[in-house]
């Protein structure tokens, strides 16, 4: 293999640079040799079988759906941009720590209108959305999304219902903003939304400052949260993540928290100050791998969050504080 420098002309991210494989036979197809030879291939509306994307001048897509490769573009960055993130921040080489990429299955199914993750065959999979309320969904947050459950699965393993599943769906949008926040390249610029670039007759498909705005996700912990579909439990624990990163009040809006009416933002003793997003997701990452298990509830989730921001930063540190305090304003005790 022999790494080539590209440029991916995406739907969502502008033009953005793509390690690609020059091949010896001529011409490049879409596999990164600089990340453990993650592909794309090409389902062409099929959902099994599929093709490497190749390209003749190492330029792909047209930055719209008329071509084939613009979403390939998107997902390739998208995997692109997961694998630093892991490396680089967490120290993470690929999902399962080994060095080995995914690969990715772009246009899957004719208006398939969602993406996911498979364990069996340690790949990711994106539909073209059904055209009126979902584009294809390659976006980065997504792609970090999806490639965050396969690092959940391969290590606190959380349960894929009740409280453990809605801890699974948050760091799945724990990380998938992260990654969103981590690329260093194009138009896809960080914020506390899953999916703003894909979403057609909404806004986004979850919000992590304020998650009932969306009309059915939890904002605070109650007995019975549990029996919520995990996409929307989940809204408990991200919530806390947003409360602990940038506190009550900051430039990615107002984060009211269930001490005070559900209406209003904290002011006073209520208001929490953020700790940023590089010391929270550190403490996540820790309470994922080493402290979390199948079974971890919020209660739980507490706990561990709590214990891994001791080790980081030690035991009455103004971050182990602050974690226990987001925990609080979610109503976790
Ligand atoms: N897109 C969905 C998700 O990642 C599909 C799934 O695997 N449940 O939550
Ligand atoms: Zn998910
Ligand atoms: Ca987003």
């Amino acid at each position: 293999t022999a790494a080539a420098n590209g440029t991916g002309k995406t739907l969502y991210s502008g033009n953005v640079p793509l390690t690609t494989n020059s091949r010896t036979t001529g011409g490049f197809e879409l596999k990164d040799p600089t990340r453990g030879n993650t592909y794309t291939l090409n389902m062409s509306n099929r959902t099994s079988g599929g093709g490497i994307v190749t390209d003749a001048d190492n330029t792909w897509g047209n930055n719209a759906t008329s071509d084939s490769a613009s979403a390939a573009a998107d997902a390739q960055y998208g995997t692109a941009v997961t694998w630093d993130y892991f490396k680089n921040v967490h120290g993470r080489s690929g999902i399962r720590n080994d060095g080995v990429g995914a690969y990715n299955r772009v246009h899957y199914g004719r208006s398939y209108a969602n993406a996911f993750w498979s364990d069996s065959c340690f790949c990711m999979t994106y539909g073209d959305g059904d055209g009126r309320s979902l584009r294809p969904l390659v976006s980065l947050d997504v792609a970090g999304h999806e490639m965050t459950h396969g690092v959940t699965s391969r290590t606190a393993g959380l349960i894929y219902s009740g409280e453990s599943g809605g801890l699974n769906e948050a760091t799945s949008d724990i990380f998938g903003t992260m990654v969103e926040f981590h690329a260093a390249s194009g138009t896809d610029v960080g914020d506390y939304l899953i999916g703003e670039k894909v979403m057609i007759s909404r806004a986004y498909l979850r919000n992590m400052v304020k998650p009932s705005a969306d009309g059915s996700s939890a904002d605070c912990w109650y007995s019975g949260v549990g029996n919520l579909d995990v996409h929307l439990s989940s809204g408990v624990a991200n919530h806390f993540y947003f409360l602990l990163a940038e506190g009550t009040q900051s430039s990615y809006g107002a984060s009211p928290t269930c001490r005070s009416t559900d209406t209003r933002v904290a002011t006073g003793s209520d208001a929490l100050n953020g700790i940023g997003r590089a010391k929270a997701a550190a403490i996540w990452y820790r309470a994922l791998t080493t402290k979390m298990t199948s079974n971890t509830n919020f209660a739980a989730a507490r706990r561990a969050t709590v214990a891994a921001a001791e080790e980081l930063y030690g035991i009455g540190s103004t971050e182990s504080t602050a974690v226990a305090r987001a925990w609080t304003a979610v109503n976790v005790n």
